[in-house]
């Protein structure tokens, strides 16, 4: 079956495609996988490689790039599902690449329905590096992850168990928030606000100051680029307009 599978999968022009049993993959700050999934037994991990659009200083392409990767990967996704579904019968679900996640107070939206970074190291498709995501042996940093939830019974692929990382420590310099500069954890505030200027935190920001202003303010306000740039961002989804930590990354490039 997992043969089967990952022919498929890389017919559709997927780069890599690894398998993980549910019991593998442990992810203490996610969903459980059963919440998702009742009677889930593994996951297929696919894995796209990010476009050198990554590494423009135009953020406009940068972002293109990684909207063709996500536009992609969910055509992949959901194709890889109904085919397991067709061909092997049981449930599947696919797992969102960025968004939708849960919005709460708890989780300040930081928290995905499944960790794509768990899942490919489940499924042996790479290690965490100094910057917190994941490397994949061929692919470097510049790799995008999402999964196919299934009720079939797969063993997970082998582990990688190498450090692929090489310290170097290019992602940490190259972070324009300092976000990395604690090994480990990277700093969410800080990333945010670089990452994803005209995100939620910038959102909130402009309502607040919405509010309180004179009506001759809130016309100036709206009529401001500074709002058309909030605007853009919330129809493109998450708009990222920082790709360092993967751009900066020696391996694969
Ligand atoms: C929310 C989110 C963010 C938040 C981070 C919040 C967080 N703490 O995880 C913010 C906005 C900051 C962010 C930034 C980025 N993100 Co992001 N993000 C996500 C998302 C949607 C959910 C992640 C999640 O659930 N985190 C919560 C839990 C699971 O994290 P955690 O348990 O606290 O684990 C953290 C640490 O403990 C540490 N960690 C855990 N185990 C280990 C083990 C070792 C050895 C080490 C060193 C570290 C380590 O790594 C985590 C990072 O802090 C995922 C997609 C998904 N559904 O997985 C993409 C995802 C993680 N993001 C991705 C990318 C590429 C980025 C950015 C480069 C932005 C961009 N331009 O795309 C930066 C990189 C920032 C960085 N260097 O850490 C990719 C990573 C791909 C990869 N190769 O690993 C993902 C997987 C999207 C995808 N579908 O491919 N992201």
């Amino acid at each position: 079956m997992k043969e089967e599978i990952r022919e498929f999968v890389l017919d559709q022009g997927a780069d890599v495609v690894g398998f993980a049993a549910s019991t593998d993959y442990e992810s203490p700050l996610s969903p459980k996988l059963e919440s998702i999934l009742p009677g889930v037994k593994s996951m297929v991990v696919i894995g796209y490689r990010e476009l050198t659009t990554c590494e423009s200083e135009n953020k406009q392409i940068a972002m293109n790039g990684r909207l063709d990767v996500m536009e992609f990967s969910r055509s992949v996704n959901y194709k890889t599902a109904r085919h397991i579904e067709n061909k092997f019968g049981g449930k599947t679900m696919t797992a969102p690449i960025s968004y939708p996640m849960t919005m709460s107070l708890e989780t300040k939206g930081s928290v995905g329905e499944v960790s794509l970074r768990h899942a490919a190291v489940a499924a042996g498709l790479g290690v965490f590096g100094r910057h917190n995501i994941v490397i994949h042996p061929e692919l470097g940093t510049r790799v995008l992850f999402t999964a196919v939830l299934t009720q079939l019974d797969l063993q997970s692929d082998e582990k990688i168990t190498d450090a692929l990382c090489l310290d170097c420590d290019l992602c940490v310099e190259s972070c324009p928030g300092n976000a990395l500069d604690v090994a480990g954890k990277t700093h969410l505030g800080k990333c945010l606000s670089n990452n994803q200027p005209y995100g939620i935190g910038g959102a909130i920001k402009f309502g607040m100051e919405m509010i309180n202003a004179e009506p001759q303010r809130k016309k100036e306000m709206l009529l401001d680029p500074h709002f058309w740039k909030l605007y853009q961002a919330g129809f493109i989804g998450f708009e990222y307009h920082c790709f360092n930590c993967q751009a900066s990354c020696p391996i694969g490039q």
